[in-house]
């Protein structure tokens, strides 16, 4: 990527090592000014204290939807207005790059899907795309209903105790083996206990988030990964974790049983023994990717399809325990549709689950999850609105922050953003004064979720374009079914007040001390 512009108003940085290697050590931003003022606030510490997303939305109400943002010496861009994001994700979409989620995630992914570049975007996203076929997700939805009984059976020995339960960190423990199984057909079985690996991978997942939210690339420091005790540990469990799946993937590559995608998409997958996503991809006809990049593929999925869908869980449920009336209406319709006693929906009741889906749809935009996304300008590029509604030019390296936490909460684009309100998405909602605009339409709502399309990327938990999300739809079918049946199970209430939940930012939004729920029987 390029690396020029301006560091300071009227102070050119040259292109040279010297300021690539400054660049890369700090990742906030770099280049050309788009707005008059230059905000250095993020590295004071009231600003630091609060999660990231926080400052940025009072920021964006105070300049608008398309501001600078100065951490020290470094700036980014900021962007949160909708058709500045539709030009980014869709109509400009080759002018960008991942930018320093590449930086940061690459000791982790490697050049796994989310963050590799174009080339080989490009060669991955039909192959990990047909991975997740229908006749495989609909054999998912078994894996998504034992592992929601699963944690349904550990709730309920809360109920018998009358103990109050940290939900969150059972979710990312019902999220972790889901993904382990789909992924490597691995039994974490994070449920019942933590083993070294379940921690190693806890620990790097945790170093991975802490990386992508630090204002400095301290792992790039010579000798930080031997020196810095954190550093030395992750070093270690990225061995253990990269040992463990290597095997795995070994194993996988000796016993390759070429098969066409047609017939994979025929297949009873009730009879298959291992239906990982691995086997898929070793065994697809035409497909000779070599085992690193399996392995950052699949890691790749690892990460993303357990943080994601555990937050997306935890706020959703958060949300559900302070509106008791809007869980019992889904409920209803749960009782209603499903015919498994236990509330684990078919993938053709899900179509049916009209409320369950808006819940989470509307968790979604309320607590997404990622709060932000990254992208890097890689030649000269214009954004037909910047803050003050006018057209404005990114220079070539500028390092931006697509802030999806402002768009779903901006009152130029939603009614009441703050109200938790499912039935949103099936109500017109317009605003002239945002030129070129959609709003949001609900008779554009294409599939079963409302996305970028019918709310012209004011609602972006899946991105958009061309790089959005490979498994929107696996999230959705466990978040469902993990919904269903929880909620058919049990009652949810907060053990404490709501605003003692605070947030705290990763690549996703966590909570700070957990979320502690007291559980009764329906
Ligand atoms: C995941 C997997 C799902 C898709 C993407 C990911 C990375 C997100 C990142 C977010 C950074 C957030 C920040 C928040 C500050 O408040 C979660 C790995 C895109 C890197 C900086």
């Amino acid at each position: 990527d390029a690396y020029r512009g301006a560091l300071f108003p009227g102070v050119e940085v040259p292109d040279n090592d010297l300021a690539r290697s400054f660049s890369a050590l700090f990742p906030w931003g770099n280049g050309a000014r788009v707005t008059e003022k230059v905000l250095g606030d993020l590295l004071k510490p009231e600003v630091r204290a609060a999660p990231l997303f926080v400052p940025l939305y009072d920021y964006y109400r105070e300049y608008g939807g398309v501001y600078n943002l100065g951490a020290g010496p470094k700036w980014f861009v900021v962007v949160s207005d909708p058709v500045a994001v539709r030009t980014m994700f869709k109509d400009q979409a080759d002018s960008f790059s991942k930018g320093i989620l590449t930086d940061i995630m690459e000791p982790i992914m490697g050049d796994g899907l989310i963050p590799a570049n174009k080339e080989i975007w490009a060669k991955r996203r039909p192959v990990i795309g047909a991975g997740f076929h229908g006749a495989w997700l609909k054999h998912m939805c078994n894996l998504f209903g034992a592992s929601a009984m699963r944690l349904a059976d550990k709730l309920d020995t809360f109920v018998e105790s009358e103990k109050t339960v940290e939900l969150e960190s059972e979710l990312y423990a019902m999220a972790l083996d889901v993904i382990g199984k789909a992924v490597f057909n691995y039994e974490f079985g994070a449920l019942k206990q933590e083993t070294p690996i379940i921690k190693a991978v806890y620990r790097v997942l945790r170093e991975s988030e802490h990386r992508s939210t630090f204002p400095l690339q301290y792992w790039q420091i010579p000798g930080a990964m031997e020196l810095v005790p954190r550093q030395k540990q992750f070093k270690e469990d990225m061995k253990m974790v990269n040992d463990e799946l290597s095997v795995l993937i070994n194993n996988a590559i000796a016993s390759r049983n070429e098969t066409g995608l047609e017939e994979m998409e025929r297949r009873d997958y009730s009879n298959v023994e291992d239906a990982s996503l691995l086997r898929f991809l070793v065994d697809i006809r035409g497909d000779e990717a070599t085992s690193t990049q399996l392995r950052d593929d699949l890691m790749t999925m690892l990460i993303a399809g357990h943080e994601t869908t555990a937050a997306v869980l935890t706020w959703t449920l958060y949300l559900l325990a302070q509106h008791p009336e809007i869980a019992d209406d889904a409920v209803a319709e749960i009782n209603a549709c499903v015919e498994n006693a236990d509330g684990i929906p078919t993938p053709e009741e899900v179509r049916k689950l009209e409320k369950v889906r808006m819940i989470l749809a509307e968790g979604m935009r309320l607590y997404p999850a990622p709060p932000i996304l990254i992208r890097r300008a890689i030649k000269d590029v214009t954004l037909p609105r910047g803050g003050n509604g006018k057209e404005i030019t990114l220079k070539a390296g500028t390092d931006c922050f697509i802030a999806v936490w402002n768009l779903h909460r901006s009152p130029d684009l939603w009614e009441d953003p703050e109200k938790f309100d499912p039935s949103r998405f099936s109500r017109r909602f317009e605003n002239p004064a945002i030129e070129g605009w959609g709003g949001l339409n609900p008779e554009l709502m294409t599939g079963l979720y409302p996305n970028e399309q019918c709310t012209d990327f004011s609602y972006v938990p899946f991105g958009g374009g061309q790089r959005r999300c490979a498994g929107d739809q696996f999230a959705m079918l466990e978040a469902v079914t993990a919904l269903s049946v929880l909620l058919k199970k049990f009652k949810f209430e907060l053990a404490c007040e709501p605003g003692e939940v605070e947030m705290i930012t990763g690549a996703t939004i966590h909570t700070k001390k957990g979320l502690p729920m007291k559980l009764k029987r329906r």
